[in-house]
């Protein structure tokens, strides 16, 4: 199935003012989509990291692209994500997701794969999840996403978006924020994006959550390596019920080595909760150090940056293999992504706990599939009866997208600029914070 043309389209969505250690979300976040275009008129699409470098690197390959046939290309293109050793260990301590140069290739490969299984899915008829091996699951389940925030839907000027709730910077307003989510979505497991209050707070914060909503919703908290050893370990130890039933500890402090310390002195006082990572460990040659360190318990798979979604198979595999669990890392997106999640994880044995999602935080006005959003039932995703990812393009969508990423100075995601441009100018990252 010969390829006759490709369009990298570069987008903006309204984000709201999330919190975390890197800083603060802009007022738009950047996406790219992607549409690959068979002889015989069909089209695959793709969504992932946006602003000018990754179209570029899209971009750069349009010549191996057009001419290429759809069921042979990322066999052609495997140089991308294959054969990388230790020397291509990649962790993104220091940069956003996205961010990233060691892993331009393999983020470039993936939304190609993506594109291209949904072409031929769209081709022969089938759902993707039931190309790459069968779906062992028609719901996939998803996790609720809790940041601390500034008040603002975001968006700017004429533009703005609801503030559906509203300032969240206390443990109070983040269980209030929770409980409306829940409320919305029906999650039944919850993460909170730490490292943005006092250790103490963030503490209370998780304390609130178990009290109000009871041992059986997992809680996990992840601070991206805001947090000294010593300090997770202290926060580790005293929220050693909290993060149990099926919960986690996710990146506390930066590196294997540091990883591999908290967990130390964790299981030195008793405490097994488990450490997860999508920071420490972001591609196959960090696996082998972290194994041997028990560094990471659970490494959170995203088929953005691992290559896609065979990638992601086969992480599930070394991840059984090593018994390890796996769970799903997110990153502002829309519903093209998060049905690229969904079929991955319907595809995905092994897939151990319920995947992360920003989509939330995201807003009808912005989405740029026919019919609206993805539902999000139960707190889970439905496969739905249809070939390919399941989903197409509205195009006036798409087109009012570009429109805005081209009224926008900023070309990449750089939340320690917008914190100090809207809360304080002397802000920086300073890991480990605490
Ligand atoms: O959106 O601010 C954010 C998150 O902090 C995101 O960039 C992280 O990559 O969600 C992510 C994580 O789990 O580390
Ligand atoms: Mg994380």
């Amino acid at each position: 199935m010969k390829i006759v043309n490709m369009k990298v389209h570069s987008i903006a969505i309204a984000d709201p003012p999330l919190r975390s250690s890197y800083g603060l979300h802009a007022p738009y976040a950047l996406r790219s989509v992607l549409e690959i275009e068979s002889e015989d008129g069909i089209v695959g699409i793709a969504e992932t990291y946006g602003g000018d470098a990754p179209a570029q690197a899209l971009e750069g390959l349009r010549t191996r692209v057009i001419g290429a046939d759809a069921y042979k290309l990322t066999g052609e293109l495997a140089h991308l994500v294959e054969g990388q050793g230790a020397g291509f260990a990649r962790s993104q301590t220091y940069l956003v997701p996205g961010e990233n140069p060691l892993d331009t290739a393999t983020r470039t490969y993936a939304a190609i794969e993506t594109a291209c299984l949904d072409l031929i899915g769209k081709s022969v008829g089938k759902p993707i999840c039931d190309l790459i091996g069968g779906r062992v699951r028609d719901r996939v389940p998803f996790s609720a996403y809790a940041f601390y925030k500034h008040a603002g839907g975001d968006g700017e000027r004429n533009d703005v978006r609801a503030d559906e709730y509203g300032e969240v910077m206390t443990p109070e307003a983040l269980s209030r924020e929770v409980k409306q989510m829940i409320g919305h979505y029906g999650f039944g497991s919850v993460k909170l994006k730490g490292g943005v209050l006092e250790p103490k707070l963030e503490i209370e914060t998780i304390k609130r959550l178990r009290s109000e909503l009871g041992p059986e919703v997992p809680l996990r908290i992840d601070p991206n390596c805001a947090w000294a050893t010593n300090t997770s370990v202290v926060v580790g130890k005293e929220l050693s019920e909290e993060l149990s039933h099926g919960g986690y500890l996710e990146d506390p402090t930066s590196t294997l080595e540091g990883m591999s310390e908290v967990r130390k002195q964790l299981l030195a006082a008793g405490v097994t909760t488990p450490l997860a990572s999508n920071v420490a460990i972001t591609s196959f040659a960090d696996l082998p150090q972290s194994v041997g360190l028990d560094s990471v318990q659970i490494v959170l798979c995203d088929s953005h940056y691992w290559g896609g979604m065979r990638q992601v198979q086969h992480l599930a595999t070394l991840c059984r293999v090593f018994n390890l669990g796996l769970s799903m890392h997110s990153n502002s997106h829309l519903g093209v992504s998060l049905m690229a999640m969904a079929h991955v994880a319907a595809a995905t044995p092994h897939l151990t706990y319920s995947c992360d999602t920003h989509y939330p935080w995201q807003s009808e006005v912005d989405e740029i599939i026919v019919g609206g959003r993805v539902p999000v039932t139960d707190g889970c995703v439905t496969i739905p009866d249809k070939p390919g990812l399941g989903v197409e393009l509205d195009y006036d969508q798409l087109a009012r997208g570009r429109e805005r990423y081209s009224r926008l100075t900023y070309r990449k995601r750089d939340d320690e600029a917008e914190m100090q441009k809207h809360v304080d100018p002397t802000w920086k990252r300073i890991l480990p914070r605490w």
